[in-house]
């Protein structure tokens, strides 16, 4: 009775639960491939006689089973399940509805208890998955093979490969064929998704480079081709992230139409394309340009528009649908930016997917989830995508964020329900994309601060303790545990800082308890306890994780780490006012700032590593108008010794000017010299502001790759 069958069901009338059945008779009619060999995984020569519990599974071609064929959904991809005490009938209305039928089967079986009734189930959303479409380092071939299993076995037929970092993908090499071992390896891996009843779709992302000519256009077909006869039978065209000639709509849409009308229409067992246009949110849409209404009107009506909703990261409502589907004369194919971690990667997002509305199903065509470059840490978000896509109204995250854990970790998943509790929020980034984090501690950690700064006796010491503690103990069995590994190996840099974490909330504790008793001894060493578990925390921080972007280790950044600084320096202040002694309360906040002009850049956070200052890039191309400005302010005037920075295209340097100044008003501007697309400038003067203008009468355009200040 407790089986949790993901996504939920539709329909399911059941009447009472016999014991499972042990031994069962199959009969198989219009079973595909994939179905037959799922079923064989399950139904194997010790579990089939001529005596067991018939099974019969086919679809609604079948005249065996006519009795039932009005119950089957009329809706694609659907199927139906009657079980008496003697018999078991699957009904699919389609191949892939008599495959998830057989899914539904399996799971039920895989409990002691078995229904009686009829399950009636299809899905709400017609293609459901994930877009691998991240920047970062792109999924393993072993991840992508694990990924795609998991999509069959929670009914997600989509999954859009499209890695920014994959040069095959990308400009220049999209023209050219990948690797031979690359295309075995894709060949596996379409083989794979094809037995799990899943759509490999091939996405291409030209846009950097792509020249509206001939040449191009055949280089593309003939891309096409290469990858059909490596088995794709879907493919993606995205134009997003690009500057340049190559954002022209009307080209965009006269290439759509080419592929569609020389390759899909041509080859027949081909799906609809689908393209990620340049403007794919709503804050990027130009009112005056008219972008999106040009590729509305002139792509064919067969292919599929993405968007990512209001902004790059959002959550889709059915106002956000009712504006996008007007303007493209079609309904919009979601691009879910969650839990994609690509801007704050020092995060974990391990929190449930929730945020969308659940009233939004008739004005999708398709609905896809970006994912963090960490595939399996990845699953527990893309479980809830399953069930949210496949029955919405049902749709529960909390619920089946707790089934998400125990299917990625069936043994330890209360102590991983511990750790992704307080893992799941982003911080402050570029996006203000945020999530709830420590949701049921939080309230404890505002009552612990409040008696604590207001000098009154604790209540909930207990309960605080109890969770640092559960915290310290979740990832001891996390780091031990054999569960899995290849989790394990995605998030270990966490669960070390998080057991440190956990550990310095303890220390914090006894400070407050030898506070308390007035045992000087207790509260210095729990005090130099603390700091020296900080310094090992810093270490990790600084060793592991090293990407060039957000480098590091963070976690219960929201919540436990806010509350466990406010006690120690509250603390430490009241310890060193009773005894008058002088206790260093170190602030490790970065006093410096973003100086900027430019909307897109208002929430982009600045970062202080030693003495190096240095802006996050956004990952998106810049749009800078005339006198537009971004840079920094310190926090006082500073001796500043050299500046870096790079964007692309270096074209965009002619345009550009660097300037510091000491009080925001006279401003002088530095010489710079490039090597290598790289500018370096030496400064060696007192600063408080720098910036990098566009003093151009045009609109620029570029990405930032980095901008540093070394100060001394
Ligand atoms: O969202 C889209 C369409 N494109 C990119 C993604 O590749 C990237 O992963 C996300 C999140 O940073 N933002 C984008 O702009």
């Amino acid at each position: 009775q407790n089986t949790t069958i993901n996504p939920t069901p539709q329909q399911t009338v059941i009447s009472n639960y016999i014991d499972t059945p042990t031994h069962f008779k199959l009969k198989l009619k219009n079973v595909d491939q994939a179905t037959q060999n799922l079923l064989s995984e399950f139904f194997n020569e010790d579990n089939t006689s001529n005596k067991g519990f018939t099974v019969t599974v086919g679809d609604i071609n079948d005249r065996f089973h006519r009795k039932f064929l009005k119950k089957v959904p009329q809706h694609p991809e659907g199927y139906f399940i009657n079980s008496s005490n003697k018999k078991i009938t699957v009904i699919g209305r389609d191949a892939r509805g008599t495959y998830y039928g057989v899914r539904t089967l399996i799971a039920l079986l895989a409990s002691d208890e078995f229904p009686q009734g009829e399950i009636i189930d299809f899905p709400d959303v017609t293609a459901r998955g994930v877009v691998e479409g991240f920047y970062g380092t792109p999924w393993s071939f072993e991840h992508r093979m694990r990924q795609i299993d998991f999509y069959g076995q929670n009914k997600l037929n989509t999954y859009i490969y499209g890695p920014k970092d994959d040069p095959y993908h990308s400009s220049p090499n999209w023209r050219k064929p990948y690797p031979e071992d690359e295309a075995v390896q894709l060949k596996k891996l379409i083989d794979r998704a094809a037995s799990n009843h899943v759509d490999f779709v091939w996405a291409v992302h030209p846009g950097k480079d792509i020249q509206w000519n001939d040449e191009d256009r055949n280089a593309l077909l003939h891309k096409f081709e290469l990858m059909y006869d490596l088995g794709i039978r879907s493919y993606a065209v995205f134009f997003d992230d690009i500057s340049g000639e190559g954002t022209n709509p009307t080209q965009q849409a006269g290439l759509l139409n080419f592929l569609h009308n020389k390759f899909v229409t041509v080859k027949k067992d081909v799906k609809p394309l689908i393209m990620c246009p340049t403007e794919y949110n709503k804050g990027w849409s130009k009112p005056d340009g008219g972008y999106l209404e040009t590729l509305g009107k002139e792509l064919d009506p067969s292919i599929r528009m993405m968007w990512t909703g209001n902004t790059v990261v959002s959550d889709i409502d059915q106002e956000t649908m009712d504006w996008i589907n007007a303007k493209i004369q079609r309904k919009a194919f979601i691009w879910w930016n969650f839990p994609v971690s690509d801007y704050v990667r020092n995060h974990l997002l391990l929190g449930p997917a929730y945020g969308n509305g659940k009233d939004i199903a008739d004005d999708v065509s398709g609905f896809v989830a970006n994912p963090m470059e960490h595939a399996e840490a990845s699953k527990i978000a893309i479980y809830g995508v399953a069930d949210y896509t496949w029955n919405m109204s049902a749709y529960q995250p909390e619920k089946n964020w707790l089934s998400a854990l125990k299917v990625v970790m069936p043994e330890s998943y209360k102590a991983l329900e511990i750790f992704a509790s307080h893992n799941s929020d982003l911080g402050p980034n570029g996006h203000k994309y945020r999530r709830s984090e420590s949701v049921s501690f939080a309230p404890q950690a505002d009552a612990f601060l409040r008696d604590l700064e207001a000098n009154q006796q604790i209540d909930n010491f207990e309960t605080v303790q109890k969770e640092f503690q559960a915290m310290v103990e979740a990832s001891y069995i996390l780091l031990n545990s054999k569960d899995n590994p290849v989790l394990l190996d995605e998030i270990r840099p966490w669960l070390k800082q998080f057991q440190l974490l956990g550990q310095s909330g303890l220390a914090m504790l006894n400070m407050y308890t030898a506070l308390q008793e007035k045992q000087t001894d207790d509260f210095e060493r729990s005090y130099q306890a603390l700091k020296a578990i900080k310094a090992k925390m810093y270490a990790i921080d600084r060793t592991e994780n090293q990407n060039p972007y957000q480098p590091g280790v963070k976690t219960g950044t929201l919540v436990v780490s806010p509350l466990i600084d406010k006690g120690f320096a509250y603390l430490t202040n009241a310890y060193n006012q009773t005894f008058d002694k002088h206790l260093e309360v170190e602030a490790n906040y970065n006093p410096h700032q973003l100086l900027t002009n430019i909307a897109q850049l208002q929430n982009q956070q600045v970062t202080l590593q030693e003495r190096t200052l240095a802006l996050n890039p956004p990952l998106e191309v810049i749009r800078l108008e005339p006198q537009s400005y971004f840079g920094f302010e310190l926090q006082d005037v500073t001796q500043a010794k050299t500046i870096a920075y790079k964007l692309s295209p270096a074209a965009v340097y002619e345009h550009l000017v660097l300037e510091v100044s000491s009080d925001g008003a006279e401003w002088t501007s530095i010489k710079t010299e490039a090597k290598e697309d790289t500018v370096n400038a030496s400064v060696n003067s007192e600063v408080k502001f720098i910036r990098l203008m566009n003093i151009s009468t045009e609109i620029e355009e570029a990405k930032l790759e980095h901008f540093t200040v070394m100060l001394k």
